[in-house]
């Protein structure tokens, strides 16, 4: 008998891929920080509305556990044969979408990065997160021109101070009961805060889901100025830290539907005729391998017929593929909005 029981009701794929087989090989195996195939699966044992239900506790967990990561990872991102990630963070020069911003009110860009040598976020003890909560913000002090910034920190800032800041919105608050059934919750806010650009156009969190979230934003629809951003971002802070690679998954992230490129780019965009054509616009955003979410984010409503559309695919893609590929789906949703 298995010492594992997902709920009858729970429709998650680790439930669905986790055979007693792949159970019992892996029960025993640990990596070499100690993360077990229990901590893993434990969020999605207690959640069974999780809709994936597994979490790595650091880079090597994909291997040690690869039985059960390998197919949840096939069947969410995608048959990927002969898979050998490929990034691209290369700067891009595309028409800005809407000069007039009748239609895009912001756009928003992160990618995920954690760290080779420490373990992720849901099994890091207090110390190490400490510890790389220091060696990050060493390295964001390098970030220079429009990247210069201050940080600020959850566990030390005035908490007076830090609600008065206009981008506090944007900041992270404690994670959800997934995120903190895994553990990624533990000691908050110790060891978290949050990089701001003096410019407040880019935001590196520390210690959330991941070691590093890197986000540039802007209430504009240049999306190549977003995303040169970022990728300068990424090429300084690449220069100083050694992050979690895997030559066939890319960049390793705590929940596996944010590996490969890790990016999430998209915009917040108003279509008051295409809210009553919800099939048109769901047609071109699935043709164009787009997701739509609701104005305040996952599984939130739509309010003022403002959308959240973004890329769907993370893996099986560059970083510069997506952003083509999400100013290509977006013209084709302004022209249709527009024809209407
Ligand atoms: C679930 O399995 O539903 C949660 N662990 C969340 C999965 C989506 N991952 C994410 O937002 N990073």
């Amino acid at each position: 008998m298995n010492s594992f029981v997902f709920l009858e009701k729970s429709n998650s794929l680790v439930k669905k891929h986790l055979s007693s087989k792949i159970y019992k090989a892996l029960e025993h195996k640990q990596t070499d920080s100690g993360f077990t195939l229990e901590k893993a699966i434990h969020s999605g044992l207690e959640n069974p509305d999780s809709t994936i239900g597994i979490y790595a506790g650091d880079s090597q967990s994909y291997q040690t556990f690869s039985p059960i990561f390998d197919p949840i990872i096939q069947e969410y991102h995608g048959e990927l044969e002969n898979l050998k990630h490929k990034s691209d963070i290369r700067e891009l020069n595309l028409p800005v979408l809407d000069p007039e911003g009748k239609y895009i009110q912001s756009t928003r860009i992160r990618v995920a990065r954690n760290l080779k040598s420490f373990s992720f976020p849901c099994h890091i003890a207090l110390s190490q997160r400490h510890a790389l909560e220091k060696k990050i913000i060493a390295v964001l002090n390098y970030l220079s021109g429009n990247l210069e910034g201050n940080y600020y920190s959850f566990e030390h800032s005035d908490k007076k101070k830090l609600n008065q800041l206009e981008t506090k919105n944007f900041w992270f608050q404690k994670g959800d009961r997934f995120q903190d059934a895994a553990g990624i919750n533990s000691d908050f806010p110790k060891g978290r805060g949050v990089y701001l650009s003096f410019d407040q156009k880019l935001m590196v969190w520390v210690n959330e889901e991941d070691h590093l979230r890197i986000i540039s934003l802007e209430k504009t629809s240049d999306l190549s100025k977003v995303y040169n951003r970022l990728c300068q971002c990424i090429s300084a802070l690449n220069q100083h830290l050694d992050f979690a690679w895997d030559k066939r998954y890319g960049n390793l992230t705590s929940c596996p539907t944010n590996i490969g490129t890790s990016m999430r780019a998209g915009v917040h965009i108003q279509l008051k005729k295409l809210e009553h054509k919800k099939k048109l616009l769901l047609n071109i955003t699935q043709a164009c391998n787009l997701q739509i979410r609701g104005t305040s984010g996952e599984k939130t409503k739509i309010k003022n017929a403002v959308f959240d559309i973004s890329n769907r695919q993370r893996l099986g893609i560059s970083e510069s593929g997506i952003i083509q590929n999400l100013h290509a789906g977006l013209l084709a949703i302004i022209k249709a909005e527009k024809s209407l």
